[in-house]
């Protein structure tokens, strides 16, 4: 067992990012498996889902004419149009039906916002507004947070690199992720955790 101030942070283990979803990532649902075991380690357990207006702004069918995974930029940055996914309420925003989810202690939604994408548990991708995350974190009295799920190199990378700079020790369990990799988003991902002092494990 962890030490009490010791949270595992489930991102994103959603029927969309499955095998058979409509974005979905290589092997995603392999990821179950040694998630379900990790549940039982941690003290403090959350999960986040990825949750979407259907109007939302990171859909590329909703920007007339763009292609899936084209970036465009927004008023906060350059954003990948994404096949639309994760719409609320519909089966492909569900958790994996082989989750374990009765552990978690909190259930985290983000990307509720029609003009702007979330892939941290933690910010909106102007890296400013928050989700509320940090503070239920903060008042549990957690320092240390160990990461796993989807995806590597978006939800799991952006959470990772978020905690760290609120002051979080964080792990990575790579062998409890799987990646998008979008034209090298992965490499840049790992290679951007390791400098920010995540340690990457398994
Ligand atoms: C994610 C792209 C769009 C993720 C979510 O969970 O990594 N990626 N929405
Ligand atoms: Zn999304």
């Amino acid at each position: 067992m962890q030490a009490p101030d010791h949270a595992l942070i489930v991102i994103d283990v959603q029927n969309d990012f499955c095998p058979g979803g409509a974005l979905a990532v290589a092997e995603g649902d392999a990821v179950v498996a040694p998630i379900n075991a990790l549940l039982g380690e941690f003290a403090v357990r959350v999960l986040t889902q990825d949750w979407h207006p259907a109007d939302h702004a990171s859909f590329a069918d909703n920007h007339p004419g763009a292609a899936p995974f084209s970036v465009t930029q927004m008023p906060y940055g350059p954003q990948v149009l994404w096949p639309r996914h994760c719409v609320q309420g519909t089966a492909g925003s569900d958790f994996h039906p082989g989750l374990r989810t009765d552990p978690a202690d909190l259930v985290i939604r983000k990307g509720f916002r029609p003009e702007i994408d979330s892939y941290s548990a933690f910010f909106e991708n102007d890296r400013t507004t928050p989700t509320g995350l940090e503070g239920y974190l903060r008042s549990r009295g957690v320092t240390r947070l160990t990461l796993a799920g989807l995806a590597t190199d978006f939800c799991v990378a952006y959470s990772a690199l978020d905690a760290a700079r609120l002051g979080f020790a964080v792990s990575v369990r790579l062998d409890a992720c799987r990646a998008i990799d979008l034209d090298g988003s992965l490499a840049t991902a790992l290679a951007e955790m390791r400098a920010a002092g995540v340690t990457l494990l398994g």
